[in-house]
């Protein structure tokens, strides 16, 4: 019966060698004591990895093979005569954790194998892989009314060491964030051996202080020799939200209606909103209160925000000289507010997973509650001024002409303006004073002309001249009028003076140069 006597000397410490029988007669393995060699050894090769002896009292020829021999990583591994195992390069853990060899003893004399064992060497890692993120730059948005402790984005890296070791094992950190606001503060979370991490924030995000934060997180890995890392930036883009009502900003206290008036523009009013000029977290929305008979409304003017006050229905100066109003501004979606109390943990509150939150005021306090009940108010005071006559321009006119024109001769004509503003022509002209009956005038366009053939010698001239009035009435309730007055000075018919030509005038204005000859 044959015995099988393996000895193995191991020449160098850092190998691991496990050898067996795997003859039908001998069942029987060794395992032997445990070294290691760290992958990428750098030699000089080849060198001597340990030797396999066997007592033989014939002589016997050794064979090697398998991987690192004549299979994948091929020339790395070989066997002199004696029994010693050579290494001839490197070999790189992250390809290959362990080689698997057999190693035989054959009869010189017959050339039958006489002793065949299996050999593994196990190949030790070294920390020779940095973790890597899975991307360089991450981007994500992030609504600016998030509360606190709401995840932001999960960062992932990988270690390509062996993840049961420390080499292969990495923490995720946040080296840093820019711009440095006091109102938040970023953090990432990584479960114990978990290769992604998560990042929070605490505080309040605050558009206005900061629309893009950079956060630079980290991967670190374990090592015990040297600890290698990488990082990767993650772009925070806040998504601007209304935390900013409108406020009036205008000095406009007051406005003015003229009695009767409607359709017309009252007051404008001015806001400042901090919010995304033309979002719908800046848009103003007004609203009127104290207006019983809903004399007015209000619009919001689409480019400026300002709030313009229109009257809608009639005022009568003589039922109010006046009307306050309240006027309302918030915005057309939800208003939040999020500020910070103290840059503290909230405490006892168990069911908050992240216990390093911070103590802050919210507006609503939780996020459902209604906030339509804030707005800030302005009081307007709407003054009922009275109706304006219309007035002459000019109020006196003098026409100089010939006696003994024919009849329906035209010699001027009259305007009026109505002060009103927004009563254009709303008025008509009628004879005022014209004692001997020598005028007409044309109610709409204020054209005066003769009546009959005018008498320098008519006893209601003075000294040739004859005054008539005019009068503007607007259709004002009462009617209001202005009087124009209008002299002719009638010239003696003279042969040597030549006669005007029909339905021409020589008129001289008194307050404007003249333009006539
Ligand atoms: C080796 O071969 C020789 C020659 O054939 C033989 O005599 C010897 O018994 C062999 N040894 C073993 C252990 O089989
Ligand atoms: C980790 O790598 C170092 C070399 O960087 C090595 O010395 C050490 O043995 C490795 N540790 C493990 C547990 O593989
Ligand atoms: C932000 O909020 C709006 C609605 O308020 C929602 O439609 C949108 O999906 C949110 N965006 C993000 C990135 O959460
Ligand atoms: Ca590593
Ligand atoms: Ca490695
Ligand atoms: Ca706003």
């Amino acid at each position: 019966m044959k015995t099988l006597p393996v000895s193995l000397l191991l020449v160098l410490f850092t190998w691991t060698v496990c050898v067996w029988a795997d003859r039908g007669r001998q069942k029987r393995a060794w395992i032997m004591k445990s070294f290691t060699i760290e992958e990428e050894n750098p030699g000089p090769f080849p060198y001597i990895l340990g030797k396999i002896e066997l007592e033989r009292s014939y002589s016997v020829r050794y064979v090697l093979k398998g991987q690192g021999v004549d299979l994948e990583p091929t020339g790395i591994l070989n066997i002199d005569k004696e029994g010693y195992v050579l290494v001839y390069g490197k070999v790189d853990f992250e390809g290959f954790k362990v080689l698997k060899l057999i190693f035989e003893a054959i009869n010189y004399s017959n050339t039958e194998v006489d002793t065949r064992l299996g050999v593994n060497i196990k190949i030790l890692d070294i920390n020779d892989h940095a973790p890597e993120f899975q991307q360089t730059v991450y981007q994500v948005t992030v609504n600016e009314s998030e509360p606190q402790g709401k995840e932001v984005l999960t960062v992932l890296a990988s270690d390509e060491d062996d993840s049961s070791t420390n080499n292969g094992t990495f923490d995720l950190t946040i080296k840093s964030f820019t711009p440095k606001t006091d109102n938040v503060e970023f953090y990432i979370q990584q479960q114990k051996g978990q290769k992604y991490g998560t990042i929070y924030f605490r505080g309040c995000l605050d558009y206005e202080k900061a629309q893009t934060y950079t956060i630079l997180v980290e991967a670190k890995d374990k090592g015990e020799k040297i600890e290698l890392s990488s990082t990767s930036t993650v772009i925070i883009n806040i998504l601007d939200g209304n935390n900013n009502l409108p406020g009036f900003s205008g000095k406009t206290g007051s406005g003015k209606v003229k009695e009767r008036e409607t359709g017309v523009e009252v007051l404008r009013l001015q806001v400042t909103d901090k919010d995304t000029r033309g979002s719908k977290a800046w848009k103003a929305k007004y609203t009127i209160h104290g207006d019983k008979k809903e004399q007015f409304k209000i619009e919001t003017d689409p480019n400026t925000n300002e709030g313009i006050l229109t009257v809608v229905k009639q005022m009568y100066y003589e039922e109010q000289t006046y009307q306050n109003l309240s006027i309302r501004v918030q915005n057309g979606i939800p208003y939040f507010s999020c500020k910070v109390k103290k840059q503290v943990p909230k405490l006892n509150n168990s069911t908050f997973q992240h216990n390093s939150t911070w103590e802050l005021d919210k507006i609503p306090q939780n996020s459902g509650t209604s906030v339509e009940n804030l707005y800030n108010t302005i009081t307007v005071t709407i003054y009922v001024d009275v109706n304006d006559p219309p007035v002459f321009t000019p109020s006196v006119k003098h026409v100089h002409i010939m006696e003994n024109i024919a009849a329906g001769t035209s010699l001027t004509t009259f305007t009026a303006k109505d002060m009103d503003g927004s009563h254009i022509n709303t008025f008509k002209f009628v004879k005022g004073e014209d004692i001997d009956g020598w005028i007409t005038v044309d109610a709409k366009t204020g054209l005066v002309s003769t009546n009959k053939i005018l008498d320098r010698e008519s006893p209601f001239g003075i000294n040739g001249t004859y005054r008539a009035t005019l009068y503007a009435v607007d259709d004002g309730v009462p009617p209001l009028t202005g009087t124009g007055t209008l002299f002719i000075h009638l010239n003696d018919e003279n042969d040597n003076v030549p006669m005007l030509e029909v339905n021409t005038v020589n008129v001289c204005l008194d307050t404007e140069p003249t333009v006539a000859n």
